[in-house]
C-alpha cells in the first residue's frame, strides 16, 4: 500500500487499518488520522510517536500496560492480536523449553511488580536467547530509565508494524 492510498482512507479505514501498529491502542491511530496527508512512512510514525511522547505519565503507562506478556499464558493459547502472535511465535518464544519457559515467567512477573507494567521488548529486532538476557538487565534498571526504553521499545515495533503495512523495508 502506498502513501497516496493511506491518505485517502477515511476514518473507519484508517483505524481498522492503523489501529494496532501501537498495540490495543486504536485510540492512537483515531488521533493520527487528522494530521494527514503523510509525506511517507517516516512522517506518518512521527506522528504516532509524537502522540505517545505527549501523553501524562499515566497515558504512557497505559499504552505499555496495553502490551501483553512475551511468552505468556496468550500466546500458548494463541489469544494474542494477530500481529503479536506472529512477533512472538517468529521470535521462537513459543518453544522456549519448559526450564527458560518457567525462568521466564518469573523474571516478567518480577519485572511487572518493580515497574507496574509488563516487559516490552522489539522481539523482531532480537533472538529468543537475547531477550532473558535483556529482561534480567533491564530490571535492574532505575524507573525512570525503564519507563524511556519500554517506550522505545514501543516505538520499534509500531515502525516495524507500519513498514510491514506500506510493504517498505524497515
Ligand atoms: C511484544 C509483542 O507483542 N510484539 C513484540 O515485539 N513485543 N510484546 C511485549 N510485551 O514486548
Amino acid at each position: 500500500m502506498d502513501i497516496e492510498k493511506v491518505n485517502s482512507m477515511d476514518f473507519g479505514e484508517f483505524v481498522d487499518v492503523f489501529g494496532n501498529v501501537i498495540e490495543r491502542c486504536p485510540l492512537i491511530a483515531a488521533a493520527v488520522w487528522s494530521k494527514r496527508p503523510f509525506s511517507g512512512l517516516g512522517d506518518l510514525e512521527k506522528h504516532f510517536f509524537a502522540f505517545i511522547d505527549g501523553l501524562p505519565l499515566s497515558g504512557q503507562e497505559g499504552v505499555l500496560r496495553c502490551h501483553p506478556e512475551l511468552a505468556g499464558r496468550q500466546l500458548q493459547c494463541g489469544r494474542l492480536t494477530a500481529e503479536s502472535q506472529r512477533e512472538q511465535s517468529a521470535a521462537g518464544l513459543q518453544n522456549l523449553g519448559a526450564a527458560e519457559r518457567l525462568r521466564f515467567t518469573e523474571l516478567t512477573a518480577q519485572y511487572r511488580t518493580r515497574f507496574g507494567f509488563p516487559f516490552v521488548l522489539a522481539v523482531r529486532l532480537s533472538d529468543p536467547a537475547a531477550a532473558p538476557r535483556e529482561l534480567a538487565r533491564r530490571l535492574r534498571c532505575p524507573p525512570a530509565q525503564e519507563l524511556r526504553t519500554a517506550l522505545g521499545e514501543v516505538k520499534k515495533i509500531c515502525h516495524l508494524r507500519l513498514a510491514d503495512l506500506l510493504g517498505e523495508q524497515p
